[in-house]
Order: structure tokens, then sequence, then C-alpha cells
């Protein structure tokens, strides 16, 4: 019998500064409705899914910034979202600013959280690969502060859910191999992503037009490479004047797009993922065991940057 998991899109449009969680977890219930109505057992909300994408300001007051952030999940304000999925049965993957109250005090951290089809959170992760700068740096058309208001994650670990083994990443994650071969290396079949990519690069504006192909070229080879699905979901549209793209799209083990959505608004698309359809991937040209060789790979934990001597040969 195929392991199926019906899986949605649950893209978002912009969300304005002035928009209120109640106001946001409505269109995520929404969203949701709209994909149990066809069936989906699972629902991918994007990354910082709940407030507008405040790393694009720099902020001096802490109060402010940790406006932006929850102390608690679920709470107040995403109660409903989580009564609604026990209530339809139906899963999610959501994306939140953390504020977590550890020994040495609180850490700011970009996470998600795997809810199942009762409503229960059954895995949480906070995002390694954090993008921008940490200064402000007043050139650019808008910053991208990750690096000033987060901690990184420590790393990748795997579920058993949804009748497989799933994964979560967030949004700069989906460009890096090493985010998927840590997860393949544990028999990933299912990798959830959530992003807010603005289409301006400021340090690489010659990237702009590109912004949509670099999304799913990233995704589709991470996908394609560990014999995995890839569910990638935008927060899109023009937040506070900066326009994010869409690109949200669900990608097979082959690498192939099966279903995507079409706007850069709230838009739900779903398509039925056969979990089994990884092992002829897994088994055969990606058969890691088979074929890895690890021996050869010590470089890629050993350096952090590109490594050349002082004459700029190689070293
Ligand atoms: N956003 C962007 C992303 O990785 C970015 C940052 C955009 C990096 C374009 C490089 C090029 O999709 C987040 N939130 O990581």
């Amino acid at each position: 019998m195929p392991r199926y998991l019906n899986v949605a899109l649950g893209q978002l449009g912009p969300i304005q500064r002035a928009d209120s969680r109640n106001q946001v977890v409505a269109r995520l219930c929404e969203l949701m409705r709209q994909a149990h109505a066809v069936g989906a057992q699972l629902i991918v909300f994007p990354e910082l899914a709940l407030t507008t994408f405040f790393p694009r300001w720099y902020i001096e007051d802490e109060a402010e910034i940790n406006s932006y952030f929850e102390r608690s999940m679920p709470n107040a304000d995403t109660q409903p979202l989580f009564d609604l999925s026990r209530k339809l049965g139906v899963g999610f993957y959501l994306g939140y600013a953390e504020l977590a109250q550890e020994s040495g005090g609180e850490v700011r951290y970009n996470t998600s959280i795997l809810v199942d089809h009762s409503g229960q959170i059954i895995a949480k992760y906070r995002k390694v690969h954090l993008p921008g700068h940490k200064e402000h740096e007043p050139w650019r058309r808008f910053q991208h502060l990750e690096k000033r208001y987060f901690t990184a994650g420590d790393g990748w670990g795997v579920t058993q859910a949804f009748g497989g083994i799933l994964g979560m990443a967030i949004c700069n994650d989906r460009r890096w191999a090493e985010t998927y071969r840590v997860m393949g290396l544990q028999g990933v079949e299912m990798v959830l992503i959530g992003y807010n990519t603005p289409v301006h690069n400021a340090p690489a504006p010659q990237h702009d037009d590109l912004s949509l192909f670099h999304n799913q070229l990233s995704m589709q080879a991470g996908a394609y490479q560990n014999g995995t699905w890839v569910v990638g979901v935008a927060k899109a549209g023009v937040e506070e004047g900066v326009d994010s793209i869409g690109g949200s799209c669900i990608i097979a083990p082959s690498g192939e797009v099966v279903a995507r959505c079409l706007t850069k608004g709230d838009e739900m698309a779903i398509a039925r993922c056969d979990l089994d359809f990884c092992a002829i991937y897994k088994r055969t040209t990606f058969n890691f065991d088979l074929h890895r060789q690890p021996h050869a790979y010590g470089m890629i934990v050993e350096r952090k940057g590109e490594t050349l001597a002082a004459d700029g040969s190689p070293l």
C-alpha cells in the first residue's frame, strides 16, 4: 500500500506592520480550511508567518524588537490555529520569531514547528543559516538584519510523522547543500521549508532577475540529490514597500515540480505525495551507503570559508 501524504502549500501574501496577529491567524485558518476541503493532511506555512518581515529594519529599541517575537507557543493569538488543526485533523508547519528562556537568559531564534493532526507540537527547528548582516548598513534600500536579531540553531533532526520521515529548514537554509544532506543521512523523505525572499538582493542586484530561478534551483537540487520531497512556501508580495518572491512549490525526489502557487497573495495548492517514491532514488543513484566516499569530504567540515595561501595559490 503506497504511503501517500496529501500536502498543501499555505502561501501568504504580504503582512504589513499594522496587521495584527489575529488578522494573520485568521488568514492561516482560512488557508487550512481550503486545504482540508481538498483532502490535505498537512499544510506548510511560511517563515516568520505571524508578522511582517521585521529584519528589513534597523530597530534599536529592544522592546520594539521583542514585539515581533512569541514568548510561548501556542499562545492566545495562535491558539485558534491549533484548535482548527485538531478539529479538522490537519497538521501544519509554522515559522515564527521565538523568544526562548534559556539558563543564560532570553535568546532570539528564527524558528519553525511541526504540529501533528491532533494539534500537538511534535518538532521544533531553529534556523542555522542566518543571511544578511549584523550592523546597520544604510547604503541598502532595506536592511536584512537576521544576523543581528537571531541566534543560529544547532542543526537538523528528522521526525517520524504523517506516515514518513519529515524534516524542517528555513529560508536561506534551502540554498546550502549541507542542509539537505544532513537530513538525507537521517533518511528524510520530505523537507518542509518556509521563506521570505526579497526580489532585490542588495549586495548582488544582478541576481534579482534570477531570484525565482535560484529559489527553485536550490530546492530541486536538494530534493534530487537526497531522494526527498521538498515543500517550499513563500510569504510573497509587497510588504512595507519591499517586494518578495512567490514561487511556492512542491518538488518530487526526481527534482520535478508537481505543484506550485500562481499568485503572490494568500494561496493554497496541493499535491498527493507518494513517500515510497523516494526509494527509487535512495536505493539507486543516491544510495549513500553504497556510493558516498566520506574519506574525500573532510574539507567540507574542516573549513568554514574558502582558503587560499597568502600569494593566492590554492591550499
Ligand atoms: N531570505 C533570503 C533567502 O535566503 C537572501 C535572503 C536572498 C539571501 C537572496 C541571498 C539571496 O531566501 C531569508 N529570510 O533567508
